[in-house]
């Protein structure tokens, strides 16, 4: 199926107004256009519930798809009883909905790593340097597989994700341990060494002095045939715009805008709504 126009949209976080804000300026059409997001769908803006089921109607039609951000795994394990709900996370309506079941079932189906076309990857916080795309995928595509098998294994899974041990990459982790390592550098990256260890603290802009041998994840140079696009790191502001890697957080939530990427010329359209 071809499309007009497909766009690649950074961080929602539930910033609802802004989020429609964008589709009218680009003149959003499901039936010709297809939307590809970042992760984190949802927590700090004005109505994640809104914003969750309009995405999963998007994609439910084919005019969308996402990845999962650690914000939308938090969600499913604040769901299956995991973690407790933060207050800074305005997601309790989606726990109150009627259709919340139905909304985090869909959610656990969704990819963390997809192809948006053939020149670019879409992942919520980056690629690390020691891993090809090729393996980053099948990395992804473990974690998904335990994510989407039964409820019961997804409850032992989900209490494993939680934890700021940086473990570095070795092809040999097993059980929770890998899946804890794939969820940290898919989804919770920042700053990395070249070995891909990772450092969790720092989430500032690059202006500000970075802890020793750490550097951003996407300055470490690796030869890539595809863009990495991702989100995540609102403190960048969308501003990183490299041969290999583009930044598409904009910071809705902290008052910026939201971006969005024309996959056919690579040009950035911003939300002309700010969230409050
Ligand atoms: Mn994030």
């Amino acid at each position: 199926m071809s499309y007009r126009h497909q766009y690649v949209i950074g961080d929602l976080q539930g910033c609802y107004k802004a989020f429609l804000q964008l589709l009218d300026t680009l003149g959003f059409d499901p039936e010709q256009d297809k939307l590809w997001f970042a992760g984190d769908l949802v927590a700090r803006g004005d109505d994640s519930l809104s914003t969750l089921r309009h995405v999963k109607a998007l994609c439910e039609r084919g005019a969308a798809a996402t990845v999962l951000g650690n914000h939308d795994i938090n969600l499913l394990a604040v769901w299956r009883g995991a973690t407790s709900l933060k207050k800074k996370d305005k997601t309790a309506p989606i726990f109150a909905a009627k259709d919340c079941d139905e909304l985090l079932n869909w959610l656990r189906y969704q990819p963390l790593l997809a192809f948006p076309d053939k020149h670019t990857v879409l992942v919520h916080a980056g690629i690390p340097p020691h891993w090809q795309i090729k393996q980053a995928r099948r990395y992804a595509r473990e974690l998904e597989a335990q994510l989407q098998s039964s409820l019961k294994q997804l409850d032992r899974l989900l209490p494993h994700l939680y934890s700021k041990t940086a473990d570095k990459w070795d092809d040999n982790l097993h059980g929770y341990t890998r899946m804890r390592a794939i969820a940290n550098y898919l989804t919770r990256m920042r700053l990395c060494k070249a070995d891909g260890n990772l450092e969790f603290s720092f989430k500032s802009s690059l202006d500000e002095r970075m802890p020793d041998d750490y550097r951003p994840w996407f300055e470490w140079q690796v030869p890539r045939r595809r863009k990495i696009l991702f989100g995540h790191w609102a403190a960048l502001k969308g501003e990183v715009d490299l041969p290999h890697a583009r930044a598409l957080d904009g910071g809705c939530v902290w008052g910026n805008c939201l971006l969005a990427y024309r996959l056919e010329d690579g040009r950035v359209i911003s939300s002309s709504a700010k969230c409050s």
